[in-house]
């Protein structure tokens, strides 16, 4: 007998064939709708749970007595208690590597669309307001040989630090739990203290995961040590910064700008001080979001399904006590 799964995100034909060749599938569109009725309604029956974006919590998992892995569609494990799932013998399953390159892409695109103004100064000519020669007002700032300051080096961080250093001739700093040498040799790269990163970089780049430990990294007393004429890129999560701060600093002039694909809360206020700011560029979480890397990415979480479901090791496993706890 086929076990059961639910997918609050949706599949393209070929991967919910491939899925539904080792269990029954049910998709729930707009799961949160209801305050979360449907995904509630189909807890009960669950072996297995893929999708994204969704705080898992006890109150959900509590209706899913038969629940064996959770495949999500994403390398960050934020949104899942992971001592808890241990405790209920669920195996999480994430989805690195395959989203690194154009997470990357998109943290770079955000350096060069806030250091060269380009949203701003390309709704102007679609406003129709490019009336002449742009002047010094209308200056961005050079990208190219600028200090790139990475807080936070795993894959994304390295992958940032690549094209810095080989595509933008860009001295590379990092910060992260411990000096990584094979980084240091290929980059050129040199280890720095939070606070010494701050006051060097011409562009602070947040790669890190949140945990109890990052949440609130960059606040008031952070931004403080960053340059006048730096830069901020948030392609991590919206919660490693204290927004209001970061709001403040920009409106001060504290720093240059800011690029932010991630906010303390999702989609972001219409009403947002943020959006209001010409020196911020502000992207809808989109850091893995090509037709490419999401396929990618709900291939892997579909195989890491099928392996748990089949009492096989998943290759991205993110919490092995839980997935023991299980045999
Ligand atoms: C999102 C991300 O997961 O992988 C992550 O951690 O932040 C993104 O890839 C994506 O928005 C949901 O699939």
């Amino acid at each position: 007998m086929k076990k059961h799964v639910v997918l609050y995100k949706q599949l393209s034909p070929a991967l919910m064939e491939r899925l539904q060749a080792h269990a029954e599938a049910t998709f729930i569109d707009d799961p949160k709708r209801d305050d979360f009725a449907r995904l509630r309604a189909a807890l009960p029956d669950a072996q297995g749970l893929l999708g994204a974006s969704i705080k898992l919590d006890a109150t959900l998992l509590d209706l899913a007595p038969q629940l064996e892995a959770i495949a999500t569609v994403s390398v960050g494990v934020d949104n899942y208690d992971i001592e808890d799932l241990d405790r209920r013998g669920i195996a999480l399953c994430n989805t690195p590597d395959v989203l690194t390159e154009t997470t990357a892409d998109t943290g770079f695109a955000l350096i060069m669309a806030t250091a060269r103004r380009v949203v701003e100064l390309a709704n102007m000519v679609r406003s129709g307001d490019w009336k002449q020669n742009i002047g010094a007002a209308h200056f961005g700032s050079d990208v190219h040989g600028k200090t790139l300051g990475i807080i936070g080096m795993g894959r994304i961080g390295e992958a940032l630090a690549q094209r810095g250093h080989f595509g933008f001739g860009m001295p590379v700093l990092y910060h992260s739990h411990s000096a990584k040498p094979a980084v240091e040799a290929r980059f050129n790269a040199g280890y720095r203290s939070l606070e010494a990163l701050l006051r060097e970089a011409d562009f602070v780049c947040l790669t890190v995961p949140l945990t109890a430990e990052t949440e609130g990294l960059i606040g008031k007393e952070q931004l403080a040590l960053m340059r006048p004429q730096s830069i901020l890129i948030n392609i991590a999560r919206g919660k490693v910064v204290d927004e209001q701060a970061l709001i403040e600093a920009l409106q001060s002039g504290r720093i240059r700008g800011a690029g932010l694909d991630v906010f303390e809360r999702e989609p972001l206020a219409t009403d947002s001080p943020l959006l209001r700011l010409k020196n911020v560029v502000a992207t809808p979480h989109m850091g893995s979001a090509t037709h490419e890397t999401r396929e990618a990415m709900a291939r892997c979480a579909v195989d890491n399904l099928i392996s748990v479901l089949k009492g096989e090791r998943p290759t991205n496993l993110v919490n092995p006590k839980g997935w023991e706890a299980q045999r």
